[in-house]
């Protein structure tokens, strides 16, 4: 009775005296974000909200001209250690392989993993990684058409609502061909074209799964970017003046097959491949990272929008943007809009002050990096292009921002 039975590694932490929070708020602050990475089911009641809920912001944003491409969790269910229950929708489950919301049993998963404790243990043996349980998640065996078809069921379902394309979570763990076969068995309509893919394939060095192994299936994510980026923006190891070849030179992927960002929800907080990335907890340098990958010409950028945490497994603030909780606290909001026809960079020590070739015609341009153009009128910087559409680009290296980005729609 004196102790507080704490779980396995965490006692003598503190308690929290939650007066008058409601239910859904208090098992919202208390979910580890990775729980959605278990599903249990392919229904779409979540802690994110209901179907109906789902299906209206597909609409909505569709109405406003955004598509949305979802995260599929295709490779595994629920952890070996998620026990018995029901999920987020109400569907039942248990880790003796019964799921009986898709509805999966004993034969839909994996029995060609070899590994004594049945998880992946060596990510040098190919085989393990697809076959095996990645972290001891309860993993799917892509090979079997039972299996292939409720994914296909799945992903058709989310095409009739409107959805435009994937993320294929822990595609890497999977088996190329399964991936292939499972997505030749949905359904593209005559209206509609085919679906976007972008693999999630982390290429580490010496192991053998590359993600080459995967281009013809679609996209896949260029990790080698991110990292790039943290070694230039965040460790200052490569110099920016370096980076006039930036692409497939720089061993990364062909920029046709390649989707890049800066950080991302895993390797934001140490996990996945963790490593020297930059993210928002270093400010000034991830204003530089993102706005050089949206002006770069390499792969399709992604930027990240998220929420600040100390923990590593903290989840998401209770309440949403929209719900009165503003960007810049509990939300970080890295997403900016826009975009910028010319830029430049200063990040070499000295000042920068040359004519540079612009591509834009002659006129007075708004700096949208220190302000903006409004009523006519620049709030920030202005930039003088020439008529033969060069222009004077100074950029002080004491400067705390230094850059400078000017586009058509804010010219004076
Ligand atoms: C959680 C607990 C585990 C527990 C498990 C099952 O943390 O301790 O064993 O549940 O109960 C996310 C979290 C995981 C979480 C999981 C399920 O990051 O911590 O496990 O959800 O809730 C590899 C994969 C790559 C994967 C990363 C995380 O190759 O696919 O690991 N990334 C995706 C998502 C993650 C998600 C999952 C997959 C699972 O983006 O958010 O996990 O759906 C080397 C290798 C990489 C390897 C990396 C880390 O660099 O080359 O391939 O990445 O190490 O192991
Ligand atoms: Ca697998």
């Amino acid at each position: 009775r004196k102790t507080p039975n704490c779980y396995y590694g965490r006692e003598g932490q503190v308690l929290v005296h939650l007066f008058s929070w409601k239910w859904p708020d208090i098992a919202r602050e208390y979910r580890p974000w990775w729980e959605r990475y278990q599903p249990v089911s392919y229904k779409l009641d979540s802690a994110s909200g209901s179907r109906d809920e789902f299906i209206d912001m597909v609409n909505r944003c569709k109405a406003a001209g955004v598509q949305i491409y979802i995260d599929a969790v295709i490779n595994h269910m629920a952890g070996i250690d998620a026990g018995t229950g029901l999920g987020s929708g109400g569907s039942y489950y248990n880790t003796q392989l019964r799921f009986d919301g898709v509805p999966y049993g004993p034969d839909d998963f994996n029995t060609r993993c070899t590994t004594g404790s049945g998880n992946i243990e060596n990510y040098a043996d190919e085989g393990q990684v697809r076959n095996c349980r990645l972290v001891g998640l309860l993993d799917l065996e892509g090979g079997k058409n039972s299996v292939r078809s409720k994914i296909a069921d799945y992903f058709d379902d989310m095409l009739q609502i409107g959805i435009d394309g994937y993320r294929i979570d822990a595609a890497k763990h999977m088996w190329p061909e399964d991936i292939n076969a499972t997505l030749s068995m949905t359904g593209v309509t005559e209206d509609k074209v085919e679906a976007f893919v972008y693999q999630e394939v982390i290429e580490n060095g010496n192991e053998p799964v590359k993600t080459s192994q995967y281009t013809h299936i679609g996209r896949l994510v260029e990790f080698q970017y991110g990292y790039k980026m943290g070694d230039i923006f965040k460790w200052q190891h490569i110099k920016l003046s370096s980076l006039h070849n930036f692409g497939s030179d720089w061993s990364m992927m062909p920029s046709g097959d390649a989707l890049v960002s800066i950080d991302n929800h895993d390797n934001q907080r140490g996990h996945g491949a963790g490593g020297n990335v930059i993210t928002h907890k270093q400010p000034e340098g991830y204003k530089l990272a993102v706005i050089f990958m949206l002006s770069w010409p390499y792969g399709i950028p992604r930027v990240m929008s998220s929420y600040d945490f100390d923990q590593d497994w903290t989840g998401p603030p209770a309440q949403s943007p929209a719900d009165g909780e503003s960007c810049g606290s509990s939300w970080i909001c890295e997403h900016s809009r826009g975009s910028a026809s010319f830029i430049a960079f200063n990040r070499e020590g000295g000042e920068l002050n040359m004519n540079l070739p612009t591509g834009l015609p002659g006129g007075t341009y708004c700096d949208v990096i220190s302000g903006d153009l409004l009523n006519g009128v620049c709030t920030g910087k202005t930039v003088t292009v020439f008529s033969d559409s060069t222009a004077n680009i100074r950029i002080g290296s004491d400067s705390s921002t230094p850059v400078v980005a000017i586009h058509i729609g804010a010219k004076a």
